[in-house]
């Protein structure tokens, strides 16, 4: 039990989240790495939700809206941090939801589906396996047609850089949610949301109705001037704490 009043409560209760995830067989090994990696990034950025994150969440809300069919791919990670808040804001944006892994095993597709289903989730993607994502080698390629493939706009939290420019390649709108703003998946995104996927995705609902001009939003976006917003900050905040 970690008690309230550790001053890294919050933090430390999303450690033993993913570590439990590890444990269902939801989470990959190696997304423990990924989380600490992401960890760093949260702490540098004060573990709290900053202005940039908030400019990047109405514009991946205005290309949300302005989709025809959009899809949630959802990983391990995202799954057990967020899978109950994905569902919910599947349901408000109208998207369908694929579970599509980097580490692919048709084992932890079904054990994530059955956890999705377990917090509400319908129509669950990811072992239809009838469609690739193309320029890319080896399982990670494997999507469903209905899903991934056929989309115009994919929101991939917590992606792999190749995948991302992949999905770019074949004339995606890419929304991502990345801790790190220099990754590559950060760069080629359309938008980048540099935040934590558990406070991202809940944003994302909050300003859904907010927004009500996607064309301008749109029109103005330039995701690497909100990523070098991002960068500003940390180096400020850096140089500020002593
Ligand atoms: O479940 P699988 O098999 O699809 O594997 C998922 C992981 C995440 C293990 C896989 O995609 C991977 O290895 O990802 P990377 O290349 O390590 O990239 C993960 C990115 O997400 C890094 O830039 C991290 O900083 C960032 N990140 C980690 N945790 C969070 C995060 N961003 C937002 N919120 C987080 N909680």
């Amino acid at each position: 039990m970690i008690p309230k009043s550790h001053p890294r409560y919050q933090s430390l209760v999303l450690r033993e989240i993913v570590a439990e995830g590890v444990k269902k067989g939801i989470v990959h090994i190696t997304g423990l790495i990924a989380h600490g990696r992401g960890e760093a990034f949260d702490y540098l950025l004060g573990e709290k939700t900053q202005p940039f994150a908030i400019e990047a969440v109405k514009a991946s809300i205005a290309y949300l809206k302005k989709a025809k069919n959009p899809v949630i791919s959802v990983n391990g990670n995202t799954a057990i941090l967020a899978g109950k808040d994905i569902i919910n804001l599947a349901r408000k944006i109208k998207a369908k939801i694929e579970v599509n892994l980097f580490h692919r095993s048709e084992e932890r597709i079904k054990k994530i589906i059955r956890f999705l289903e377990e917090n509400g989730g319908e129509n669950i993607l990811g072992l239809e396996a009838d469609a690739r994502i193309e320029g890319l080698k080896h399982d990670r390629a494997i999507c469903s047609y209905d899903g991934i493939y056929s989309s115009d706009t994919v929101l991939v939290p917590l992606e792999d850089g190749d995948r991302c420019e992949a999905l770019k390649k074949m004339g995606k709108i890419v929304i991502t949610i990345d801790l790190n703003p220099l990754s590559r998946t950060a760069r080629s995104a359309d938008v980048t949301i540099v935040d934590n996927v558990v406070r991202a995705i809940p944003n994302m609902i909050k300003y859904y109705d907010e927004v009500k001009n996607p064309d301008d939003i749109i029109k103005n976006w330039d995701n690497k001037k909100n990523l070098r917003k991002a960068l500003n900050f940390i180096c400020k905040r850096l140089t500020e704490l002593y």
